[in-house]
């Protein structure tokens, strides 16, 4: 499991006559951000290029599709090549896998920790913020002049998944990069209001249920909250709605790990979980066959929401007393 490098990537696109980008399912701001800077350059530079996606477009990321999306997967029959962005594994656009082992070469440029280098070529940076300052660098070794339309869309990606700067995610490089696309001259205000000031009332409703369902675990050191398709009925909420509120629960002081469980249809719960400073989170996601980041992780359950709430409940309490035994067992030695 090695990288390729940027510029064998780069030489590839470019030399590409058709390309189609796969973003993962339940799309968030760098996985749709990062494939729009990325469709919009490859147009640039004279392809034919679309995002093929499976599911819809969140609200509030739709401003950033000016055509670049389809759901027709004949929209390019043969394409030179297939390239997944943001996605740590294939089964990240099950419907679609298919359509992307057609293409004549695979790409994949990604920063999940757990990325399985499932493509011909790959490009996996655990260090970037986003896969959006991967697909800064990866456009400026293409040579395609960054816009302030692309600008944006990397901004997006940036913004959303550094939790606007303040996750331990954000670098030096992140800055740096986001200074670039000032000087592009994104409209910060348009692109702030478009993604963080423009809540559904149905948003603010499901918020307000899901988070009567808070319980405090571990002694206060970490909580749960869940979602069901019953809660989305009454509030008139998408599922899509609920993404910010693990922050919350996470944002709680006192609290280490949080967890939101998301009932879908019958025995099927997905899992997100994040931590705040010291938990490794992935760690507890992959024993239940998930993945993600350290701080900022997922799995899915195929159990029923009460059992798979004592699970996870289980399985945070004992992570929780292993790194307080390991602390203890530091402190005797020193
Ligand atoms: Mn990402």
């Amino acid at each position: 499991m090695s990288n390729n490098t940027l510029k064998e990537i780069a030489v590839k696109l470019m030399d590409a006559k058709t390309v189609l980008l796969y973003p993962h399912i339940l799309m968030d701001g760098d996985t749709l951000g990062s494939s729009v800077a990325l469709c919009r350059a490859l147009r640039k530079a004279g392809k034919t290029s679309y995002i093929l996606i499976e599911d819809g477009i969140p609200a509030y990321l739709s401003f950033l599709d000016q055509g670049y999306c389809t759901n027709n997967e004949n929209m390019i029959e043969d394409p030179d090549i297939s390239i997944s962005v943001d996605c740590s594994d294939i089964d990240r656009f099950t419907e679609r896998k298919e359509k992307f082992l057609e293409g004549k070469l695979r790409i994949c440029v990604d920063h999940h920790t757990t990325n399985n280098y499932f493509a011909d070529l790959n490009y996996i940076d655990e260090h970037a913020s986003a896969t959006g300052e991967i697909v800064y660098d990866l456009i400026n070794e293409m040579e395609v002049e960054i816009d302030v339309e692309i600008a944006e869309a990397l901004y997006t990606a940036i913004t959303t998944d550094t939790g606007n700067f303040q996750y331990t995610n954000t670098t030096k490089k992140t800055h740096l990069i986001t200074a670039e696309l000032f000087d592009i001259g994104i409209d910060l205000e348009k692109v702030s209001v478009e993604l963080y000031q423009n809540i559904r009332h149905e948003k603010l409703k499901i918020t307000k249920e899901v988070l009567n369902t808070i319980e405090m675990i571990g002694g206060g050191k970490a909580d749960i909250a869940y979602v069901t398709q019953e809660m989305l009925a009454k509030t008139g909420a998408s599922m899509d709605e609920t993404e910010g509120i693990i922050e919350t629960l996470r944002n709680i002081s006192g609290v280490e790990i949080a967890a939101f469980l998301k009932e879908n249809d019958g025995n099927h719960i997905k899992v997100g979980l994040r931590s705040k400073t010291y938990a490794d989170v992935s760690s507890i996601a992959q024993s239940f066959g998930g993945g993600g980041h350290i701080k900022a992780a997922g799995c899915t359950l195929y159990t029923t929401l009460e059992d798979a709430k004592r699970q996870i409940s289980d399985a945070i309490v004992s992570y929780l007393e292993t790194v307080k035994i390991e602390e203890m067992k530091e402190q005797a030695e020193t």
